[in-house]
């Protein structure tokens, strides 16, 4: 019994991530200011990825972030915790696009992950599902 729940853990672990298309590679995405002065971003979560997964906005100046998820079963959440930027909130991604909006006050680069993680396996953060919003002048 423990030898069976050692190979499923092994084959979650290993093997399912693998199978994650994108996860691991950088896409980075350069926002540009609309016409309203709005940064807009779009960003697709999945197994166990970010799309684009590096994100650059100007610095004071407000930014919209439209997250969808890409998959059908698994629960996916957008997070950046970075209250001393300007940036502190938590999207559940759904298929139907949430949105947030948020000025960054300070140059950085501050990490976005997903926390979501099933029972004892590692959480999607650690299969891959994270990325960057880099904050320049
Ligand atoms: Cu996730």
């Amino acid at each position: 019994m423990k030898r069976l729940l050692l190979i499923v853990m092994v084959l979650f672990v290993g093997v399912v991530p693998a199978l994650g298309n994108g996860a691991g590679e950088k896409v980075e995405f350069r926002a540009t200011i609309g016409d309203d002065g709005v940064q807009r971003v779009r960003i697709v979560g999945g197994e166990y990825y970010y799309r684009p997964n590096h994100i650059i906005v100007k610095v004071n100046v407000p930014v919209e972030i439209t997250a969808t998820n890409d998959s059908r079963v698994v629960p996916h959440d957008l997070i950046v915790k970075a209250p001393e930027a300007g940036m502190d909130f938590r999207i559940d991604l759904k298929k139907d696009a949430q949105a947030v909006r948020f000025t960054p006050t300070k140059v950085g680069v501050y990490p976005m992950y997903c926390d979501k993680k099933l029972l004892f396996f590692a959480s999607h953060r650690e299969k891959g599902m994270e990325g960057v919003i880099e904050v320049v002048e």
